[in-house]
């Protein structure tokens, strides 16, 4: 039986964790991007190479890129746009011409991965991320003070968010706008702004909607995908998180529905997911087990984490085997497509808690070792089980 390969997200030479703890925690693989590159300009062969030398000097495979990142103006179709998808296409170009044949990236307009809150206490003291509705829609209406913000909430909704808001000090206020609008580490979100550019930037979108995003997520597929194809890449598009429209932005890559209309609009197997059940996993019409049979063959790359949703719109970042993810169902009908493609699908233990000696240390948020570490042993015991069973 084909098992997954175990990976790890790793954010190059400044990440907290090395290659070597990484190697310990019983990771093959390396996923990670050129992170100093700006956005939209190629990554050079020599930059890949510099990287992998890296990676394989730990005796490590650079299996996954993530991301390499999509530029506002391609989301938009506006500006340089036709530029930036060249240029996509040459570092796709240049990352098969270097054997790293697996590319993630997301289409989320603004915000990449979005919390309210990166260090929330659980009830064993370790810290976990944390989206509260009431904390976002504060932001939003009292905070940023959108003008269309209103009209998106119901009036219990916005009696919340403004009690919300009256209980916030200023400290907690700064720290709330920090981690909405500057970007989590690894996304694709462009660093810190005011919040008035952070406005301006929101008024871009003024007049795309959901089907004009998915227009031009179509466009820069029909461009991209025949170029990865051509070289053997397999892209793989990772789901909006959380998986609904925030602050007026629309989102199309959601809902099983949303990627099959992916899927369908080229419809090749480089054109493929990221199968991240985190993201997923927040709206409880999404159906995993059944995803992951419907995307079968289109699924290239593997997020294994669990969140625990409430009746209030918020959610936390559960244990792995926790929370609302039924990770053992999950994790069969990965094993069956990776056995029916004979493929070792890459995943990666996504997130874990701050946990233990890292309660001390400075960490990326969700990406701290010692969470990720029990996250891998948990999945990989639970992937280990399943396939004695399947023998
Ligand atoms: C968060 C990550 C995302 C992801 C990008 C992919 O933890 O899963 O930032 O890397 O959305 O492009």
């Amino acid at each position: 039986m084909k098992a997954l390969e175990k990976t790890w997200r790793w954010y190059g030479p400044d990440d907290p964790v090395s290659l070597s703890d990484i190697a310990q925690a019983g990771a093959t693989g390396i996923v990670t991007a050129l992170h100093h590159i700006p956005n939209g300009e190629i990554w050079p062969v020599e930059e890949i190479l510099k990287r992998k030398a890296a990676i394989e000097e730990a005796h490590l495979t650079w299996s996954v890129v993530e991301s390499i990142p999509v530029h506002e103006d391609i989301k938009r179709a506006t500006g340089n746009y036709l530029q930036y998808i060249k240029n996509y296409q040459q570092s796709i170009i240049n990352l098969a011409q270097c054997g790293i044949k697996i590319v993630t990236y997301n289409f989320m307009p603004v915000l990449d991965w979005t919390r309210t809150e990166l260090q929330h206490t659980m009830p064993d003291g370790s810290k976990a991320l944390f989206f509260e509705k009431d904390a976002f829609m504060a932001f939003d209406i009292f905070i940023l003070r959108r003008p269309q913000a209103t009209a998106d909430y119901t009036q219990a909704e916005i009696a919340r968010a403004n009690q919300k808001y009256t209980q916030l000090n200023d400290n907690q206020k700064i720290n709330l706008t920090q981690n909405i609008i500057a970007g989590l580490p690894g996304g694709t979100t462009e660093g810190a702004v005011t919040l008035e550019k952070f406005q301006e930037i929101l008024d871009t979108y003024q007049d795309i909607d959901a089907d004009r995003l998915r227009k031009n997520l179509f466009f820069f597929l029909e461009h991209i995908v025949p170029a990865a194809k051509s070289v053997g890449v397999k892209l793989a598009i990772h789901p909006d998180d959380p998986p609904y429209p925030l602050l007026g932005l629309p989102r199309v890559v959601s809902t099983q529905k949303d990627i099959r209309a992916i899927f369908n609009a080229v419809d090749t197997i480089n054109n493929g997911v990221c199968f991240c059940t985190g993201s997923f996993g927040v709206r409880p019409d999404n159906d995993l087990p059944n995803m992951i049979k419907d995307f079968g063959e289109r699924i290239h790359f593997i997020h294994l984490r669990s969140t625990k949703r409430d009746d209030a719109g918020n959610f936390y970042e559960a244990n792995h085997l926790e929370g609302d993810v039924n990770m053992y169902a999950v994790m069969k009908n990965l094993l069956v497509i990776a056995e029916a493609t004979q493929t070792n699908i890459p995943m990666r233990p996504d997130h874990g808690h701050q946990m233990l000696d890292d309660l001390h240390k400075k960490t990326n948020p969700g990406y701290s070792g010692i969470g990720r570490l029990r996250g891998l042993a948990e999945l990989r015991g639970l992937e280990f089980g399943i396939l004695q069973s399947m023998r």
